[in-house]
């Protein structure tokens, strides 16, 4: 058998046949109905709402979490998978199901009270629910430790003040688990999580115009004035900033993996584009320069392969280090953009044009490169590990 130019490392061979069944199921949706879709939504700036009944019906918000609260008690690399199959098409796709899934679902199924999770989950998963995850500020991005959203104790509720930005799916969300931090008389406390619905009075959701990338994801801010929440809404698990933390390692991994379908698109596009396109009497293909990017490009691919798995595999034994995930995100964030900017440049002039998938995982990647924490908080965080010096600032 020949090598698989997007496989070279043949990562496939580690995958369980349950897992490949899993994959192509995505791979078949993707290419039916969601490929189909993208391009025009990139252009007009909005996400394809048709796709979350859709994307609820085949299990695929929430796979991870147990059949009970509507999951599939799906494994790590399974749920992988189904992440990479989904950024095949548009980071924007997936990132609305690793919102969906691992920011919301998450943070209500680990910090959230019975109650919580029997009312949101079971909609959420079936896509009849949107939901978003509200911890960046207009002045706290990197350092959300930062964050001014203010939750003051009202009679036996609370009253949020404060503004969130850059937030996916808000928009178009029904609930927000919004990041607040205690205000009391002793001053700044904890770091709570609460559960505000869309129409709740004081909380408003708009959307962020003008990105020149995730052009098909729907992004917002929320302004929260004097909102009043009973006590029910708060997450009674959460405690401090290592719960939206904790959560951020689910969004994460689904990162590490999702930018591996981002990548193999763009290295399939260019490297058809570059065994067809002539120039100087032979397929460009041909020349050394082209075959150093491909090269380049595919041995990347190859290695971030393997990282997605490994740190899958070491979730499933219940033994991925925080420090692990931010090693994959980081590295597989910056490979698939590099990826993307080779592709670009393969395909010429055509690589500018929309007609054409890398440009649009290009600008998509940058987005990937600096959210879920950017490639310099991830690269100081391992640093912190590796040399047991914090050189974050604080
Ligand atoms: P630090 O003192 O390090 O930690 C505070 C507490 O949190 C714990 N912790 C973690 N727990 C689980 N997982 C992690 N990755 C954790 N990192 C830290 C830590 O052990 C501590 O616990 P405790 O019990 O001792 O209090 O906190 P710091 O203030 O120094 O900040 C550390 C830093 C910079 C790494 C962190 O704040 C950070 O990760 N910053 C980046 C922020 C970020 O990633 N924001 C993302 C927002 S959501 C988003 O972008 C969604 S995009 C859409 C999509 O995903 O598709
Ligand atoms: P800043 O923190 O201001 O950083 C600016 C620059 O300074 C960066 O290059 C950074 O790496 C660098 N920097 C910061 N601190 C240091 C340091 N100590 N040393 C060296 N360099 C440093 N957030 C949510 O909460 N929920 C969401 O759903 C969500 N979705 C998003 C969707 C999109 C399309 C985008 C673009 C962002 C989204 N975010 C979301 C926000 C995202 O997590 C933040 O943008 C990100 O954490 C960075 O924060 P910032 O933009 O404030 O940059």
């Amino acid at each position: 058998m020949p090598l698989d130019p997007l496989d070279l490392l043949e990562s496939e061979r580690w995958l369980r046949e349950d897992e490949r069944q899993i994959r192509e199921a995505v791979r078949r949706f993707v290419d039916q109905e969601v490929l189909p879709l993208v391009r025009d939504a990139w252009e007009e700036g909005r996400f394809p709402r048709r796709l979350i009944p859709r994307m609820g019906q085949l299990g695929l918000l929430g796979a991870d979490l147990p059949e009970e609260y509507g999951g599939a008690g799906m494994e790590a690399v399974g749920y992988g998978l189904i992440m990479q199959e989904l950024e095949r098409a548009d980071s924007g796709i997936r990132s609305f199901a690793s919102v969906q899934g691992g920011l919301v679902m998450h943070a209500i199924y680990a910090y959230g009270s019975e109650e919580q999770r029997r009312r949101w989950l079971p909609p959420l998963a079936r896509g009849e629910a949107v939901g978003c995850f509200g911890l960046t500020e207009p002045g706290a991005g990197s350092d959300p430790g930062a964050m001014r959203t203010r939750a003051r104790r009202d009679g036996d509720g609370w009253r949020l003040n404060g503004s969130k930005m850059w937030i996916t799916n808000a928009p178009i969300a029904d609930v927000a688990v919004v990041w607040a931090r205690e205000e009391s008389e002793a001053g700044p406390g904890r770091v709570l999580g609460f559960l505000v619905e869309r129409g709740t009075p004081g909380f408003r959701a708009e959307p962020i115009h003008h990105k020149a990338s995730m052009r098909c994801s729907e992004t917002g801010s929320l302004e929260l004035q004097d909102v009043r929440v009973d006590e029910q809404a708060r997450l009674p698990g959460a405690e401090s900033l290592r719960a939206p933390l904790s959560c951020l390692d689910q969004a994460r991994y689904s990162i590490a993996w999702g930018t591996v379908g981002a990548a193999a698109a763009c290295l399939e596009e260019a490297l058809a584009w570059a065994q067809a396109r002539e120039s100087f009497g032979a397929p460009i293909a041909a020349r050394q320069m082209i075959q150093e990017r491909l090269v380049a490009m595919a041995s990347n691919l190859a290695e971030m392969r393997m990282t997605a798995l490994q740190v899958g595999r070491l979730k499933e034994a219940g033994e991925l280090d925080p420090v692990q995930i931010s090693l994959a995100k980081r590295n597989n964030a910056r490979k698939a953009l590099e990826i993307a900017r080779q592709a670009r440049a393969i395909l010429g002039a055509s690589g500018i044009s929309l007609e054409y998938a890398s440009i649009r995982h290009m600008l998509n990647l940058e987005t990937v490169e600096t959210y879920e924490g950017t490639y310099e908080v991830h690269t100081l965080a391992l640093g912190r590990t590796i040399t047991g010096f914090n050189a974050f600032g604080r």
